[in-house]
C-alpha cells in the first residue's frame, strides 16, 4: 500500500466524515489524549488535523507536529484554533462557512419564538395534565417587535432576512456598519440592547468578544427583554446572565451555547423562563453532511496541491 497522508482527528466528527477520513488517510483518533507514546511516534508524520468548531488546537499541540500543513475545522467558528500560531508555522486553517447559515438562523428564530411564546413550557403544561386546572400565563408577541442582532455576518444577515418576514424592526451592531445593508446600525451592544425586545447574539467567539454581553448590556435589554445566544458561550457573561434572569433584570433567554458546554449550570436548568438546546445550531443531517464534505474537500485540496475551498480569512 502506498504511504497514506496521516491525519490527527481531535474531535468527535460526523460519522460520514469519520468514515471518509478513515478510508482516505491514516488517521489517529485523539491519539494525543489517549496514548502519548504512540502519538509521539506518529507525530512527525502527521500533516493534518481534523477538528470541529469546539476544538482547541493551540501552539503546544502544533509544536509537536513538525510536518503539520493544515487544520481543517468542520464548523464556521474557529475560535479554539490558535490561528496566529498556525500561521507562524506555515500551517493553514480552513473552516466551513456558508453551508450552515440557514440552519443557525432557523434555530435563532426558533429559540426566539419558543422563548417568547413559552413553547417548551406549554408542552410541559399539557404533558403534566395541568391544562384542565388553568391556562398558561399570557406570552410575549414576536411579530412587529424590536430585534437587535449582535454580529452581522452571513448568519446575522440570514436571521435578519427571516425576522423581516415577521415585520420585526431590526437593528444590529457589529465591528463596523455595513453600508450595503438597509438596517439600522448601533455602535455598541449596550446601545442596541436598550432599543431591543429581543437580542440575538451571532458574533464570532474569541478574545475580541469575550463577555461582550455583560451585566450592563443585560440591564439595557431590560425587564421585558429576551436574550438569544446561538454564537459561543464565551460571548455572554454567564454569571451575569444567571443573575439577570434570577432578579428579573431581563425576562427570558434562549440558549444554544454555554461557557463550559456540555456542562450547563444548574441555575439555568432550574429556571422556568429559559429555553435550552445542546449546541444544535448546525445540527441537521443535510447541513452536517455539507459541512463534512467541505471540511474533507479542504484536506483533499491541500494534498492535491489545489486551491483551498475555504481557508479562514486570516489565511487567505
Ligand atoms: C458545530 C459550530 O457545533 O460551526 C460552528 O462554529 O459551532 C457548529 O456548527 C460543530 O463544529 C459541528 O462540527
Amino acid at each position: 500500500m502506498p504511504n497514506r497522508n496521516e491525519v490527527l482527528i481531535v474531535a468527535r466528527l460526523s460519522p460520514w466524515l469519520m468514515e471518509t477520513l478513515r478510508a482516505t488517510f491514516t488517521v489517529h483518533e485523539r491519539l494525543h489524549e489517549t496514548d502519548p507514546a504512540a502519538f509521539a511516534a506518529a507525530a512527525p508524520r502527521i500533516t493534518a488535523i481534523a477538528a470541529n468548531g469546539e476544538s482547541k488546537v493551540g501552539a503546544a499541540l502544533m509544536d509537536q507536529l513538525p510536518a503539520l500543513r493544515i487544520v481543517s475545522v468542520m464548523g464556521v467558528g474557529y475560535d479554539g484554533i490558535d490561528v496566529t500560531a498556525a500561521k507562524a508555522r506555515g500551517v493553514v486553517v480552513t473552516h466551513t462557512p456558508g453551508v450552515l447559515n440557514d440552519d443557525v438562523a432557523d434555530l435563532a428564530i426558533g429559540l426566539m419564538i419558543a422563548s417568547a411564546r413559552a413553547i417548551p413550557q406549554s408542552d410541559r403544561h399539557v404533558r403534566d395534565g395541568l391544562w384542565p386546572s388553568g391556562a398558561m400565563p399570557l406570552a410575549r408577541k414576536v411579530s412587529g417587535a424590536r430585534l437587535g442582532i449582535v454580529g452581522m455576518g452571513r448568519i446575522g444577515q440570514a436571521i435578519a432576512q427571516r425576522a423581516a418576514a415577521f415585520d420585526m424592526r431590526i437593528a444590529y451592531t457589529a465591528r463596523s456598519a455595513k453600508a450595503d445593508l438597509p438596517l439600522r446600525y448601533l455602535p455598541s451592544a449596550k446601545a442596541l440592547a436598550a432599543e431591543s425586545d429581543f437580542l440575538i447574539v451571532i458574533t464570532p467567539g474569541g478574545a475580541g468578544t469575550r463577555k461582550l454581553i455583560d451585566a450592563e448590556v443585560l440591564t439595557a435589554l431590560g425587564r421585558e427583554g429576551t436574550l438569544i445566544n446561538v454564537a459561543r458561550g464565551s460571548v455572554v457573561d454567564e454569571t451575569a446572565l444567571i443573575d439577570a434572569l434570577q432578579r428579573g433584570v431581563i425576562a427570558a433567554a434562549g440558549l444554544d451555547v454555554f461557557e463550559a458546554e456540555p456542562q450547563v449550570p444548574q441555575a439555568l436548568r432550574d429556571m422556568p423562563n429559559v429555553v435550552l438546546t445542546p449546541h444544535i445550531g448546525s445540527a441537521t443531517a443535510a447541513t452536517r453532511r455539507a459541512m463534512a464534505e467541505l471540511a474533507f474537500a479542504n484536506l483533499q485540496a491541500i494534498y492535491a496541491g489545489q486551491p483551498l475551498p475555504s481557508p479562514v480569512p486570516e489565511c487567505r
